[in-house]
């Protein structure tokens, strides 16, 4: 895959818990729309998965399932490379090149995603949860990529890429190409249904904060009737004073693709009840149809498109791990 004039793209998801609309919302479906513009490659990050702790069967399991979500999504195989990241080899070999040379302690101690996931127990967790910033940097770098589209929640590890990218530069000379994170304007940060002031996340404590792309229909529309609103009775969005109409919003804004202002008109004198209702249907008729096309794809061609993904995209990143080699003295 030579690099054309167009822009280069790369994502990933990561194979552990139920994937969920937040994710949809904020991060897949902005790549579908992507495909024409840039040149995209699409990972299922494995070796992020295992950063927690994994079942094997149900590890194997997911990652044959994100990369169903990806295509069921709208990600065309014909257009953008999906592959998994474990599967080339050049990911952690260059992680480690970055984690002696560029790497510091004070970066990473900066992470507010590994104080969040290690909670009290930082001395405790592994050390690849601690290090997971240096992958993804690892993973972004190896493609020459321009652009990694993300939530709000990966900007920083973006911000850190850059650091450690530019560092690299600094000391070797010119190398390794800067990316930049693009978050979308609305969606970015899907809230828990039942807590709307923290995000959308499969690993919250409750399976009523979330929405998940395999849920089924019926329940996923009584989640919605049960999701937390606010004191008042308008339809309107202010993230500081309706937090959970704002968030209820922006999901159906973006599921149905119309302004949240044309819905504050829509619903104008109406009710919550009404409002949420309705929404219920939206979520429920995109969920049939996602998993639709879900169902239609077969594990076995899935596993294909994957190991044409890998075909594609090694020689790139070997290419990048040679030259990086060369400037550290090893090869
Ligand atoms: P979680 O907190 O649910 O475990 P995560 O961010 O740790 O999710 P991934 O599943 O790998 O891990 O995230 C995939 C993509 O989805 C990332 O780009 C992430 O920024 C985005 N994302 C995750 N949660 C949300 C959310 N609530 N709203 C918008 N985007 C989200
Ligand atoms: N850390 C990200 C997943 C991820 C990623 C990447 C995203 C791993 N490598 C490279 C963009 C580019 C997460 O947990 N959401």
């Amino acid at each position: 895959m030579e690099k054309n004039n167009k822009k280069r793209i790369f994502s990933g998801v990561q194979p552990s818990g139920d994937l969920h609309i937040g994710n949809y919302l904020g991060a897949i479906s902005q790549w579908v729309n992507m495909q024409n513009k840039y040149e995209c490659i699409f990972c299922v990050v494995d070796y992020h998965a295992i950063t927690v702790k994994q079942d094997p069967e149900i590890l194997r399991k997911k990652i044959i399932e994100i990369a169903k979500i990806y295509i069921a999504s709208g990600i065309d195989p014909q257009k953008s490379v999906i592959f998994q990241q474990s599967t080339i080899t050049a990911h952690t070999e260059f992680a480690w090149i970055l984690n002696c040379i560029v790497a510091r302690m004070s970066d990473l101690n900066k992470m507010t995603q590994f104080k969040d996931k290690s909670g009290n127990h930082q001395e405790n967790v592994g050390i690849g949860l601690y290090d997971y910033p240096v992958l993804m940097a690892s993973d972004i770098l190896l493609y020459n990529t321009d652009v990694v589209p993300v939530g709000d929640d990966q900007l920083q590890h973006v911000e850190l890429t850059r650091t450690l990218a530019r560092r690299f530069n600094e000391r070797f000379g010119d190398t390794l190409q800067l990316p930049k994170a693009e978050i979308r304007k609305t969606g970015a940060r899907i809230m828990g249904l039942d807590d709307p002031t923290k995000k959308m996340s499969k690993s919250a404590a409750s399976d009523l904060n979330y929405i998940a792309l395999t849920d089924n229909p019926d329940k996923a529309a009584k989640k919605i009737m049960r999701a937390v609103t606010d004191t008042g009775s308008e339809i309107k969005y202010d993230l500081e004073k309706k937090p959970g109409i704002s968030n209820l919003l922006t999901i159906y804004s973006l599921l149905v693709k119309k302004e949240i202002k044309e819905l504050e008109k829509e619903y104008q004198n109406k009710m919550y009840g009404e409002f949420k209702k309705n929404l219920a249907e939206v979520v429920k008729s995109f969920l049939i149809d996602f998993q639709k096309k879900y169902n239609a794809i077969s594990d076995k061609e899935v596993e294909q498109i994957m190991a044409q993904g890998t075909k594609k995209i090694k020689p790139i990143a070997d290419n990048t791990l040679d030259r990086v080699k060369m400037k550290i003295g090893v090869l």
